[in-house]
């Protein structure tokens, strides 16, 4: 098998990339090791920066995302007896979207398999090679067993967290990782309960954070910050609805409940992965960094890496300029510690660490934010997201 670029993983990244690139005449296979069931049904994300809906929208894929999606003007954040609006227009312009991280895998793997370039699902082995050469190629088994050789121009690893291609950059170069886990985790819950709020609401709470979200005007989307060592057996929906309801509590406001269709408890980490390059080898998304959900980034940040590197391809794979991408990896690396340092910060902010000392700082910063308009537009400035370019 030949082709110009070979895209290893179908998430976010990897698909947009590849949908970006056939757009621009630059053709490209993606490799996937799940199934299309496991893949569409991994319910992560689920806020959109206006670049991400633009960037979509641009790429044909925004037709059921303007349907069916919530456009936000806000979010609340709140501490004990205080629920105060951030109105995003007002303080910097722009609005997100609520559109679950689901449906976008959706939108672009049916795009794919409608006449788009090859899209292999349930491949094995995968083996990024010769990537300090002009001529790399990616070993694997396909879903049939049989051994496959793609041979490529360039190779992308958008295999997130736990894919191959972050371990081969790193072995090529004089590359570092950065790391830190937090000492909380998120409960989540999907619910059959119509949102009893119109926008998202931040919480601090002296027992942890809670955050409410949404997926529809009939399906909530709420976390819990639990101890990390937490078992989803030992929470019953009563257990999390009475959590839920002490940590959004606020006089004249009841919490809607509903039947819970998912729940699970998610680690939190920050992380950092340089170079994003090696060779003809270069990475995007989750397979470079993590951010802990707490800023809504992760998703964001996937489509931002893609949307510099597709350009940077092109424009090598079409006029033979390696202007971009020799930039690529800094240029992207900018805007990751960006927002690693935004969702480190909203983190911070948010989640209870059992110490009162953190616990006063956190509740003078929040007051803050509520009623300064420059800390407020900073915060709205991030969250709605920033240039590309930072
Ligand atoms: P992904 O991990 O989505 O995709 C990588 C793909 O590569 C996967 O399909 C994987 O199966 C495939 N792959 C891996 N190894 C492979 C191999 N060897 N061969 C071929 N394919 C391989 N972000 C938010 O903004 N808000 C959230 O609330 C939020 N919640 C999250 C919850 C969880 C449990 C996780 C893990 C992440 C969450 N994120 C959230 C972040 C998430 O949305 C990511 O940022 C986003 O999925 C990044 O997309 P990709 O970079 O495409 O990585
Ligand atoms: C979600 O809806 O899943 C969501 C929203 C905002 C966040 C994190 C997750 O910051």
């Amino acid at each position: 098998m030949r082709t110009q670029v070979g895209i290893i993983g179908a998430g976010p990244a990897g698909l947009l990339l590849s949908r970006l690139l056939t757009l621009q005449g630059v053709d490209n296979v993606v490799l996937e090791n799940r199934s299309r069931e496991y893949v569409e049904a991994r319910i992560r994300a689920g806020i959109l920066e206006q670049h991400t809906v633009d960037t979509l929208t641009d790429a044909g894929l925004g037709d059921r995302l303007h349907r069916e999606g919530l456009e936000h003007h806000g979010i609340y954040l709140q501490y004990p007896g205080t629920r105060h609006k951030l109105d995003f227009p007002e303080l910097c312009g722009r609005t997100v979207w609520v559109y679950g991280q689901t449906e976008v895998t959706k939108d672009l793997i049916k795009a794919q398999l409608d006449g788009g370039p090859p899209l292999l699902f349930e491949v094995s082995d995968v083996t990024p090679e010769d990537v300090d050469s002009d001529s790399p190629r990616i070993r694997f088994t396909d879903a049939e067993g049989n051994p496959q050789v793609l041979e490529c121009d360039v190779i992308a690893g958008t295999d997130g967290f736990h894919g191959p291609s972050r371990a081969v950059v790193q072995q090529g170069s004089p590359g570092r990782t950065w790391e830190r886990t937090y000492p909380y985790a998120w409960l989540g819950v999907l619910a059959d309960a119509a949102p009893a709020t119109d926008e998202l609401i931040y919480a601090w709470h002296p027992e942890g954070f809670g955050l409410y979200s949404m997926r529809s005007p009939t399906v909530s989307r709420l976390y819990l910050q639990v101890d990390p060592s937490e078992k989803i057996e030992d929470w019953s929906d009563d257990r999390i609805w009475d959590n839920l309801a002490k940590r959004f509590a606020l006089d004249g406001w009841e919490l809607t409940t509903g039947t819970i269709t998912e729940k699970s408890v998610l680690p939190m980490r920050s992380f950092v992965s340089a170079p994003m390059r090696r060779g003809r080898l270069f990475l995007a998304g989750d397979a470079a960094h993590i951010v802990p959900p707490t800023g809504a980034k992760g998703l964001n940040l996937a489509v931002a890496d893609v949307t510099l590197l597709a350009s940077a391809l092109v424009r090598l794979l079409t006029e033979g300029r390696t202007d971009l991408v020799d930039s690529y990896s800094d240029r992207a690396l900018a805007r990751v510690w960006r927002c690693t340092h935004f969702s480190w910060s909203m983190t911070s902010m948010l989640h209870r660490s059992g110490d009162d000392f953190d616990a006063e700082l956190q509740l003078s910063q929040l007051r803050r934010v509520c009623s300064s308009e420059p800390a407020a537009r900073e915060l709205a400035e991030n969250y709605t997201g920033l240039p590309l370019d930072v």
